[in-house]
């Protein structure tokens, strides 16, 4: 998998180089480059945004840097590009997202900052490759690279031959529409709490039946909106 991300604050990315994507990336599974967005200005100033047509608080991103970084990243495409803009006006991310977006061999992420991006960048952009807004839940961050961080290392685990073994990505949250089940390792008592009894036992039939009964109950205290309507607590 290849992505690109356009930012103001191309520091944010540094991150991605420690552990599982930096070690995605020196195996060869994965490459990316973060492109500053200050790069395609022309002004002494470096502008970026400029006060929204038709009034209100904030700024706005201007549409020429845009384009230009955009250009260089689109321009010849051999692969088939998506791109994502973050927004929390998107549609929102989800863990099926993240395995559909680990399908995908080119990844381009446009982070806005101040109040969004000139909406003719987002519909230039979907008039030459497929773009979708994305959103990672119900609450506002300052700008789109937290997001494009936490998308990324759902999405790059993913990636056959990321992940050491991949059995550990079936028995996850949200894999099975459910909440994980909880873990324990040794000692078996520690601080006088002991290890449930059903984990030492050695029965790995019970053992299951006891954490798929764990993760329903956790699901429906704290996430009944996760769980089919035949599974959901009468009111
Ligand atoms: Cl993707 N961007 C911003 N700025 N805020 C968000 C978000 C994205 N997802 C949730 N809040």
């Amino acid at each position: 998998m290849r992505f690109d991300v356009v930012t103001i604050f191309p520091e944010f990315f540094d991150t991605l180089d420690i552990s599982l994507l930096g070690r995605a990336r020196r195996g060869g599974t994965v490459s990316w480059a973060i492109h500053d967005l200050r790069d395609h200005t022309h002004d002494r100033h470096r502008t970026v945004d400029d006060t929204p047509y038709g009034g209100g608080a904030g700024m706005v991103m201007r549409p020429e840097p845009w384009g230009e970084a955009l250009d260089a990243i689109l321009d010849d495409p051999v692969d088939d590009p998506l791109v994502i803009f973050p927004s929390p006006a998107g549609e929102v991310f989800t863990q099926a997202m993240a395995r559909e977006l680990s399908a995908e061999s080119h990844l381009v992420f446009g982070c806005g900052r101040y109040e969004g991006i000139d909406q003719r960048v987002v519909d230039h952009t979907a008039a030459r490759a497929r773009t979708r807004l994305v959103s990672i839940g119900d609450y506002v961050l300052n700008g789109g690279e937290v997001a494009v961080v936490a998308m990324l290392e759902a999405i790059v685990r993913l990636v056959p031959g990321v992940v050491g073994n991949p059995e550990s990505l079936v028995e996850e949250s949200h894999e099975a529409g459910l909440l994980e089940y909880p873990s324990y390792t040794k000692p078996q008592e520690w601080r006088g709490l002991p290890v449930p009894e059903v984990l030492l036992s050695g029965n790995h039939r019970a053992i299951a039946e006891w954490r798929h009964r764990a993760s329903l109950e956790r699901t429906k205290r704290v996430r009944p909106d996760l769980l089919p309507p035949d599974e959901t607590p009468h009111a």
